[in-house]
Protein backbone atom coordinates (compact mmCIF):
# COMPACT_ATOMS: atom_id res chain seq x y z
CA UNK A 1 0.00 0.00 0.00
CA UNK A 2 2.47 2.54 -0.82
CA UNK A 3 1.78 5.85 -0.63
CA UNK A 4 -1.62 4.84 0.84
CA UNK A 5 -2.42 5.85 4.07
CA UNK A 6 -2.23 2.81 6.85
CA UNK A 7 -6.08 1.35 7.69
CA UNK A 8 -5.76 3.05 11.01
CA UNK A 9 -4.45 6.64 11.85
CA UNK A 10 -3.90 8.55 14.96
CA UNK A 11 -4.26 12.28 14.90
CA UNK A 12 -5.55 15.36 15.89
CA UNK A 13 -9.23 16.84 15.21
CA UNK A 14 -11.38 19.65 15.93
CA UNK A 15 -9.78 21.76 18.47
CA UNK A 16 -7.22 19.33 18.92
CA UNK A 17 -8.76 16.34 20.23
CA UNK A 18 -7.21 13.14 19.41
CA UNK A 19 -8.97 11.27 16.74
CA UNK A 20 -8.62 7.68 15.00
CA UNK A 21 -9.31 7.76 10.88
CA UNK A 22 -9.72 3.93 10.18
CA UNK A 23 -9.48 3.50 5.72
CA UNK A 24 -10.13 0.56 4.17
CA UNK A 25 -8.15 -0.46 0.63
CA UNK A 26 -11.42 0.29 -1.11
CA UNK A 27 -11.87 3.71 -0.22
CA UNK A 28 -14.26 3.78 2.16
CA UNK A 29 -13.16 5.30 5.70
CA UNK A 30 -14.47 6.20 9.28
CA UNK A 31 -13.45 8.82 12.16
CA UNK A 32 -13.47 8.43 15.58
CA UNK A 33 -13.08 10.94 18.54
CA UNK A 34 -11.66 10.18 21.72
CA UNK A 35 -14.27 12.00 23.28
CA UNK A 36 -16.67 10.42 23.76
CA UNK A 37 -15.96 7.21 21.95
CA UNK A 38 -17.39 8.71 19.33
CA UNK A 39 -18.04 8.06 15.77
CA UNK A 40 -18.29 11.73 13.23
CA UNK A 41 -17.64 10.45 10.04
CA UNK A 42 -18.19 7.16 7.74
CA UNK A 43 -18.06 7.66 3.93
CA UNK A 44 -18.32 5.30 1.50
CA UNK A 45 -15.60 4.26 -1.22
CA UNK A 46 -17.03 7.25 -3.11
CA UNK A 47 -16.16 9.70 -0.24
CA UNK A 48 -19.82 10.09 0.08
CA UNK A 49 -20.58 11.42 3.70
CA UNK A 50 -23.16 8.85 5.04
CA UNK A 51 -23.85 10.48 8.60
CA UNK A 52 -24.93 13.62 9.68
CA UNK A 53 -22.75 15.77 11.89
CA UNK A 54 -24.16 19.31 12.29
CA UNK A 55 -22.41 22.26 10.89
CA UNK A 56 -23.14 24.12 14.95
CA UNK A 57 -21.79 20.89 16.31
CA UNK A 58 -19.46 21.56 19.43
CA UNK A 59 -16.15 19.74 19.85
CA UNK A 60 -15.32 20.77 22.91
CA UNK A 61 -16.85 19.05 26.39
CA UNK A 62 -18.71 18.97 28.32
CA UNK A 63 -21.06 19.04 25.25
CA UNK A 64 -21.76 16.09 23.65
CA UNK A 65 -20.77 16.37 19.72
CA UNK A 66 -24.22 16.81 17.84
CA UNK A 67 -24.10 14.05 15.04
CA UNK A 68 -22.38 10.86 14.15
CA UNK A 69 -22.66 7.99 16.55
CA UNK A 70 -23.12 9.08 20.30
CA UNK A 71 -22.98 6.66 22.97
CA UNK A 72 -25.75 6.75 25.63
CA UNK A 73 -24.37 5.15 28.89
CA UNK A 74 -25.35 4.20 32.18
CA UNK A 75 -29.05 5.84 31.11
CA UNK A 76 -30.72 6.60 27.93
CA UNK A 77 -32.46 10.04 27.81
CA UNK A 78 -34.24 10.99 31.07
CA UNK A 79 -34.51 7.49 31.94
CA UNK A 80 -33.16 7.89 35.01
CA UNK A 81 -31.32 10.87 37.14
CA UNK A 82 -28.21 11.17 35.52
CA UNK A 83 -27.75 14.46 32.82
CA UNK A 84 -29.78 13.47 29.56
CA UNK A 85 -28.00 9.74 28.04
CA UNK A 86 -25.68 9.23 30.73
CA UNK A 87 -22.32 10.36 30.76
CA UNK A 88 -20.36 8.34 28.20
CA UNK A 89 -20.80 10.37 25.32
CA UNK A 90 -18.91 13.11 27.08
CA UNK A 91 -15.62 11.29 29.07
CA UNK A 92 -12.72 10.97 27.38
CA UNK A 93 -11.99 7.45 26.33
CA UNK A 94 -8.35 5.61 25.98
CA UNK A 95 -7.17 3.34 23.29
CA UNK A 96 -7.41 -0.42 24.88
CA UNK A 97 -3.98 -2.14 24.10
CA UNK A 98 -5.04 -4.94 25.46
CA UNK A 99 -8.66 -6.13 24.41
CA UNK A 100 -9.71 -9.48 25.30
CA UNK A 101 -9.87 -11.39 22.18
CA UNK A 102 -12.94 -11.41 20.15
CA UNK A 103 -14.93 -14.86 19.68
CA UNK A 104 -14.54 -14.37 16.02
CA UNK A 105 -11.49 -13.85 14.08
CA UNK A 106 -11.60 -11.54 11.35
CA UNK A 107 -9.31 -10.25 8.42
CA UNK A 108 -10.43 -6.50 9.08
CA UNK A 109 -7.26 -4.43 9.17
CA UNK A 110 -9.31 -1.30 9.86
CA UNK A 111 -10.30 -1.33 13.55
CA UNK A 112 -9.64 0.54 16.98
CA UNK A 113 -10.26 -0.72 20.35
CA UNK A 114 -11.40 1.87 22.79
CA UNK A 115 -12.18 1.46 26.27
CA UNK A 116 -14.17 3.82 29.47
CA UNK A 117 -13.35 3.53 32.99
CA UNK A 118 -15.35 5.53 35.59
CA UNK A 119 -13.14 8.19 36.94
CA UNK A 120 -13.59 9.17 41.04
CA UNK A 121 -16.16 11.95 39.92
CA UNK A 122 -18.21 9.43 37.78
CA UNK A 123 -18.55 6.97 40.26
CA UNK A 124 -19.85 9.80 42.87
CA UNK A 125 -22.47 10.09 39.88
CA UNK A 126 -22.71 6.22 39.29
CA UNK A 127 -21.69 4.61 42.08
CA UNK A 128 -20.46 1.55 39.85
CA UNK A 129 -17.48 -0.02 38.31
CA UNK A 130 -16.92 -1.46 35.10
CA UNK A 131 -14.67 -1.55 31.77
CA UNK A 132 -16.97 -0.62 28.61
CA UNK A 133 -15.18 -1.78 25.45
CA UNK A 134 -15.85 -0.19 22.29
CA UNK A 135 -14.17 -2.03 19.19
CA UNK A 136 -15.00 0.00 16.08
CA UNK A 137 -14.57 -1.86 12.85
CA UNK A 138 -14.61 -0.59 9.03
CA UNK A 139 -15.18 -3.93 7.27
CA UNK A 140 -14.17 -4.99 3.32
CA UNK A 141 -17.39 -3.89 2.22
CA UNK A 142 -17.29 -0.36 3.70
CA UNK A 143 -19.80 -1.69 6.31
CA UNK A 144 -19.55 -0.17 10.05
CA UNK A 145 -19.65 -2.08 13.04
CA UNK A 146 -19.60 -1.29 16.52
CA UNK A 147 -19.27 -3.38 19.48
CA UNK A 148 -19.46 -2.96 22.97
CA UNK A 149 -18.59 -4.73 25.96
CA UNK A 150 -19.50 -3.78 28.78
CA UNK A 151 -18.17 -5.41 32.09
CA UNK A 152 -19.65 -5.62 35.90
CA UNK A 153 -15.84 -5.25 37.67
CA UNK A 154 -17.91 -3.89 40.87
CA UNK A 155 -19.00 -5.95 43.73
CA UNK A 156 -22.40 -5.84 43.25
CA UNK A 157 -24.83 -5.94 40.19
CA UNK A 158 -26.00 -2.69 38.73
CA UNK A 159 -28.59 -2.11 35.74
CA UNK A 160 -28.61 0.66 32.77
CA UNK A 161 -30.18 1.77 29.29
CA UNK A 162 -28.18 2.23 26.57
CA UNK A 163 -28.27 3.38 22.65
CA UNK A 164 -26.27 3.84 19.62
CA UNK A 165 -27.51 7.41 18.75
CA UNK A 166 -26.80 7.18 14.82
CA UNK A 167 -27.34 10.47 13.11
CA UNK A 168 -27.65 9.35 9.46
CA UNK A 169 -27.26 11.77 6.79
CA UNK A 170 -30.60 12.02 4.10
CA UNK A 171 -31.39 14.11 1.10
CA UNK A 172 -34.82 15.21 2.28
CA UNK A 173 -36.49 13.72 5.27
CA UNK A 174 -39.96 14.02 3.50
CA UNK A 175 -38.50 11.54 1.13
CA UNK A 176 -37.47 9.11 3.76
CA UNK A 177 -39.11 5.92 4.88
CA UNK A 178 -38.27 3.45 7.64
CA UNK A 179 -39.24 0.04 7.17
CA UNK A 180 -39.33 -2.71 9.60
CA UNK A 181 -41.05 -0.87 12.74
CA UNK A 182 -44.52 -1.22 11.10
CA UNK A 183 -47.40 -2.29 13.89
CA UNK A 184 -45.04 -2.43 16.46
CA UNK A 185 -45.44 -0.82 20.16
CA UNK A 186 -43.44 2.33 20.91
CA UNK A 187 -43.67 5.09 23.43
CA UNK A 188 -44.03 8.39 22.47
CA UNK A 189 -41.80 10.91 24.23
CA UNK A 190 -43.71 14.02 23.39
CA UNK A 191 -46.56 12.59 24.19
CA UNK A 192 -45.20 11.63 28.14
CA UNK A 193 -43.86 8.59 27.08
CA UNK A 194 -47.32 6.92 26.56
CA UNK A 195 -47.48 3.81 24.28
CA UNK A 196 -48.91 3.35 21.36
CA UNK A 197 -49.19 0.89 18.44
CA UNK A 198 -47.82 2.24 15.29
CA UNK A 199 -49.71 1.63 11.63
CA UNK A 200 -48.96 -0.90 9.35
CA UNK A 201 -46.96 0.91 6.45
CA UNK A 202 -43.74 2.29 6.21
CA UNK A 203 -42.96 5.52 8.81
CA UNK A 204 -42.54 8.49 6.64
CA UNK A 205 -41.78 12.27 8.33
CA UNK A 206 -43.51 15.15 7.92
CA UNK A 207 -43.53 16.90 11.77
CA UNK A 208 -41.29 15.96 15.22
CA UNK A 209 -40.95 12.63 16.10
CA UNK A 210 -39.28 11.24 19.21
CA UNK A 211 -40.38 7.27 19.60
CA UNK A 212 -38.87 4.42 21.23
CA UNK A 213 -39.99 1.04 19.57
CA UNK A 214 -40.23 -1.78 21.29
CA UNK A 215 -39.05 -4.92 21.21
CA UNK A 216 -38.31 -4.60 17.30
CA UNK A 217 -36.83 -6.72 14.40
CA UNK A 218 -32.81 -7.02 14.30
CA UNK A 219 -32.79 -5.49 10.94
CA UNK A 220 -34.06 -2.07 9.82
CA UNK A 221 -33.82 -0.21 6.84
CA UNK A 222 -33.74 3.60 5.99
CA UNK A 223 -34.96 4.35 2.68
CA UNK A 224 -33.31 7.53 0.68
CA UNK A 225 -35.39 8.08 -2.59
CA UNK A 226 -33.32 10.98 -3.57
CA UNK A 227 -29.90 9.72 -2.90
CA UNK A 228 -31.26 5.81 -4.48
CA UNK A 229 -29.67 4.59 -1.06
CA UNK A 230 -31.03 2.44 1.51
CA UNK A 231 -29.19 1.83 5.30
CA UNK A 232 -29.94 -1.35 6.19
CA UNK A 233 -29.07 -0.93 10.64
CA UNK A 234 -28.63 -4.78 12.11
CA UNK A 235 -28.25 -5.14 15.86
CA UNK A 236 -27.78 -7.31 18.35
CA UNK A 237 -28.42 -7.62 22.20
CA UNK A 238 -30.30 -4.05 21.54
CA UNK A 239 -33.98 -4.99 21.88
CA UNK A 240 -35.69 -1.39 21.06
CA UNK A 241 -34.97 1.45 18.24
CA UNK A 242 -35.57 5.14 18.82
CA UNK A 243 -36.48 6.95 15.90
CA UNK A 244 -35.96 11.13 16.45
CA UNK A 245 -36.44 13.85 14.21
CA UNK A 246 -36.69 17.47 16.09
CA UNK A 247 -38.58 19.38 13.05
CA UNK A 248 -38.57 23.19 12.49
CA UNK A 249 -39.22 24.35 16.31
CA UNK A 250 -36.99 21.89 18.36
CA UNK A 251 -33.96 22.49 15.49
CA UNK A 252 -34.63 26.61 16.30
CA UNK A 253 -34.11 25.75 19.87
CA UNK A 254 -31.11 23.64 20.05
CA UNK A 255 -27.69 26.18 19.89
CA UNK A 256 -25.46 23.34 18.24
CA UNK A 257 -28.12 22.36 15.35
CA UNK A 258 -28.94 24.69 12.19
CA UNK A 259 -32.82 25.70 11.67
CA UNK A 260 -32.88 23.75 8.31
CA UNK A 261 -30.22 21.07 9.16
CA UNK A 262 -33.14 18.55 10.12
CA UNK A 263 -34.40 18.03 6.62
CA UNK A 264 -31.28 15.90 6.18
CA UNK A 265 -30.53 14.25 9.39
CA UNK A 266 -32.63 10.75 10.88
CA UNK A 267 -31.53 9.53 14.02
CA UNK A 268 -32.44 5.33 13.96
CA UNK A 269 -30.99 4.37 17.38
CA UNK A 270 -30.02 0.67 18.18
CA UNK A 271 -31.14 0.64 22.18
CA UNK A 272 -31.84 -0.89 24.89
CA UNK A 273 -34.74 1.10 27.14
CA UNK A 274 -37.60 -0.81 28.11
CA UNK A 275 -35.90 -3.31 30.11
CA UNK A 276 -32.90 -1.89 31.34
CA UNK A 277 -29.82 -4.60 31.07
CA UNK A 278 -28.56 -6.20 34.57
CA UNK A 279 -25.13 -7.19 34.78
CA UNK A 280 -24.04 -9.78 37.89
CA UNK A 281 -20.38 -9.08 39.17
CA UNK A 282 -18.30 -10.27 36.80
CA UNK A 283 -20.69 -10.34 33.99
CA UNK A 284 -20.39 -9.15 30.39
CA UNK A 285 -22.49 -7.64 27.86
CA UNK A 286 -22.08 -7.24 24.21
CA UNK A 287 -24.05 -4.43 21.99
CA UNK A 288 -23.57 -4.77 18.62
CA UNK A 289 -24.70 -2.18 15.64
CA UNK A 290 -23.82 -3.12 11.79
CA UNK A 291 -24.52 -0.37 9.44
CA UNK A 292 -24.45 -1.04 5.57
CA UNK A 293 -25.96 0.91 2.85
CA UNK A 294 -27.53 -0.87 -0.71
CA UNK A 295 -28.54 1.18 -3.26
CA UNK A 296 -32.36 1.85 -3.59
CA UNK A 297 -33.10 0.20 -7.65
CA UNK A 298 -36.89 1.45 -7.14
CA UNK A 299 -36.84 5.42 -7.92
CA UNK A 300 -40.56 5.22 -7.63
CA UNK A 301 -40.60 5.42 -3.91
CA UNK A 302 -41.88 1.70 -3.52
CA UNK A 303 -38.66 -0.54 -2.53
CA UNK A 304 -39.16 -3.70 -1.81
CA UNK A 305 -39.02 -4.39 1.93
CA UNK A 306 -38.90 -8.15 1.85
CA UNK A 307 -35.92 -8.00 -0.16
CA UNK A 308 -34.10 -5.44 2.25
CA UNK A 309 -34.81 -7.30 5.54
CA UNK A 310 -34.82 -10.63 4.05
CA UNK A 311 -31.78 -9.82 2.33
O1 LIG B 1 -32.93 10.03 21.04
C1 LIG B 1 -33.92 10.99 20.99
C2 LIG B 1 -33.67 11.99 22.10
O2 LIG B 1 -33.74 11.38 23.34
C3 LIG B 1 -34.64 13.17 21.95
O3 LIG B 1 -35.54 13.23 23.02
C4 LIG B 1 -33.73 14.40 21.87
O4 LIG B 1 -33.59 15.03 23.05
C5 LIG B 1 -32.44 13.79 21.36
O5 LIG B 1 -32.35 12.55 21.97
C6 LIG B 1 -31.20 14.61 21.51
O6 LIG B 1 -30.77 14.66 22.82
P1 LIG B 1 -29.50 15.57 23.20
O7 LIG B 1 -29.30 15.38 24.66
O8 LIG B 1 -28.34 15.06 22.38
O9 LIG B 1 -29.85 16.98 22.82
Amino acid sequence: MSGEKPPVEFCKGVNGLEKVVLREVRGSSAEVYLYGGHVTSWKNDHGEELLFLSTKAIFKPPKAIRGGIPICFPQFGSHGNLEQHGFARNRLWSIDSDPPPFPTVSSNKAFIDLIFKPSEDDLKLWPHSYEFRLRITLGPGGDLMLTSRIRNTDGKPFSFTFAYHTYFSVSDISEVRVEGLETLDYLDNLKAKERFTEQGDAITFESEVDKIYLGTPSKIAILDHEKKRTFVLRKDGLPDAVVWNPWEKKAKSMADFGDDEYKHMLCVEAAAIEKPITLKPGEEWKGRLELSTVPSSYRSGQLDPQRVLQG
